[in-house]
C-alpha cells in the first residue's frame, strides 16, 4: 500500500528512512526528536553537530546509528500561528523535501511522524491531512511506501464533524441490524410482502429472480457458463471510464506490482479492501460496487462496521480513498488498498 497509516513508536519502525520533527539547531530536544536521539545513540548527535542549522521547511539527512533503518531525515516544521503565516505551505515543503532527500538516497519505505502537530502546535487533524495530501501528491510520480506513525489515540481526530456523521450512521444501521430478534426476521421472511397499496406481492422467488441460466449438462459445459471475473470486470471499468492503469491504482492508493499480477491473471482473488479500493478509485456507484465485490467472492453488509463506512462515503460521493482511510482509522478499522 503506497500510503499507510498506523500507529505505532517510529523509532520502532523498519524502513530505510524514518524523518524527525526537529528544530533549527537540530541538537535534539523533546517529543518524537527525543524519543530518536534517545534510541539512536550519541552517535547522531554528534553528526549532527556537523550538519549546522536547518531552516523551517527544510530537511537534512544522517545515518540511523542504532535505530532500524539507514537513515534519519531531520526536517523543520512551522511553529502553528493561527494559519496565516504560511504554516501550511512550509509543513508541505518539510514533507516533499524529506521524500526527495528519501528518493535520492535510494529509499523505498519512509515513516513520518506528524510533523508540527506536537510542541509546535499545528492542529492534529489539518495536519495530517497536509502530510497525506503532500505525500499522495508525490507518490503521482514516484514509487515508495510511506508510513504516516500515529503515537497515540489523542494524536487522531479527524474533523470532529464527519466523525459524528459517521457515527450517527453506523448507529442506525448496525443497531437496526442488531436490534431485530431472530424471531422477528423468521418471521418477516415467511410472511407475505405487501406493497404501498396492501395487495400482497410475491415473496423472493423465481418469480423476481432473473431468468435462471439453462442448466449445464456437464461441468465442463457449466465451466463455459462461467461470468466475467473481478480482473476482467475490473479492466473493462478502467477502459470505459477512460483512465489509464497507473490513474486507477494510484487513485485505489494499489501498489504498481500487486496491480500488474491482477491484470496478468484473469482469475486473481483480490482481499476485500483491495477489491473496495478499486471500486472507490472508479468512483462506482453502490449497486456496481456490490457486484464488484461479489466477483472477489465478498459482500457489504450491515453487521460490519468497516462495510457501513464504506456504504457511507459511497452513498456522499466522496471517493477520495485517503478520506475515507482517515475514517477507517478513526474507527479503528482496516484501511483501503494494498
Ligand atoms: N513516535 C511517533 N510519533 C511521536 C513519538 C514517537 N515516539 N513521540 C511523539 N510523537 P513533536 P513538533 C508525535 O512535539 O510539533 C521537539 O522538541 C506527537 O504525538 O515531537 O514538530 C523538537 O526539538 C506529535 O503528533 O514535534 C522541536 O523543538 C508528533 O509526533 C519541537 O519539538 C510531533 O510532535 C518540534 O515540534
Amino acid at each position: 500500500m503506497p500510503i499507510q497509516i498506523v500507529r505505532n513508536d517510529i523509532t520502532k519502525m523498519e524502513v530505510d528512512a524514518i524523518v524527525n520533527a526537529a528544530n533549527p539547531t537540530l541538537m535534539g530536544g523533546g517529543g518524537v526528536d527525543g524519543a530518536i536521539h534517545r534510541a539512536a545513540g550519541p552517535g547522531l548527535l554528534e553528526e549532527c553537530m556537523h550538519l549546522g542549522r536547518c531552516p523551517e521547511g527544510e530537511a537534512k539527512i544522517t545515518g540511523g546509528h542504532n535505530l532500524h533503518c539507514k537513515y534519519i531525515i531531520h526536517t523543520v516544521g512551522p511553529i502553528w500561528e493561527g494559519g496565516k503565516y504560511g504554516e501550511k505551505e512550509t509543513l508541505e515543503s518539510c514533507y516533499m523535501r524529506s521524500l526527495e532527500l528519501a528518493k535520492e538516497h535510494g529509499c523505498e519505505t519512509v515513516a513520518f511522524p506528524l510533523i508540527s502537530a506536537g510542541a509546535y502546535g499545528y492542529p492534529r487533524a489539518e495536519a495530517l491531512r497536509v502530510a497525506i495530501d503532500s505525500v499522495s501528491r508525490f507518490l503521482e510520480d514516484n514509487d515508495m511506501t510511506v508510513y504516516i506513525v500515529i503515537f497515540d489515540r489523542a494524536s487522531f481526530e479527524i474533523g470532529e464533524k464527519l466523525f459524528r456523521d459517521i457515527e450517527e450512521y453506523i448507529d442506525d444501521r448496525y443497531a437496526d441490524e442488531h436490534a431485530e430478534s431472530r424471531e422477528s426476521r423468521l418471521l418477516r421472511s415467511e410472511m407475505p410482502r405487501k406493497n404501498i397499496f396492501g395487495s400482497i406481492m410475491p415473496t423472493a422467488s423465481a418469480d423476481m429472480a432473473p431468468a435462471p441460466k439453462p442448466a449445464a449438462s456437464s461441468l465442463d459445459e457449466a465451466m463455459k457458463q462461467l461470468d466475467e471475473s473481478f480482473s476482467e470486470m475490473l479492466l473493462r471499468k478502467i477502459d470505459e471510464e477512460g483512465m489509464t492503469d497507473a490513474q486507477c491504482y494510484k487513485k485505489a492508493n494499489i501498489d504498481r506490482k500487486l496491480f500488474s499480477k491482477i491484470r496478468s491473471d484473469k482469475n486473481y482473488r483480490p482481499s476485500k479492501p483491495t477489491a473496495i479500493a478499486f471500486a472507490i478509485a472508479l468512483e462506482l456507484p453502490l449497486d456496481e460496487t456490490r457486484e464488484m465485490l461479489e466477483k472477489a467472492g465478498f459482500a457489504l453488509s450491515h453487521a460490519s462496521k468497516f462495510d457501513i463506512i464504506i456504504e457511507y462515503f459511497i452513498e456522499h460521493g466522496n471517493y477520495n480513498i485517503f478520506e475515507i482511510n482517515e475514517a477507517l482509522f478513526a474507527f479503528d478499522q482496516s484501511l483501503l488498498g494494498a
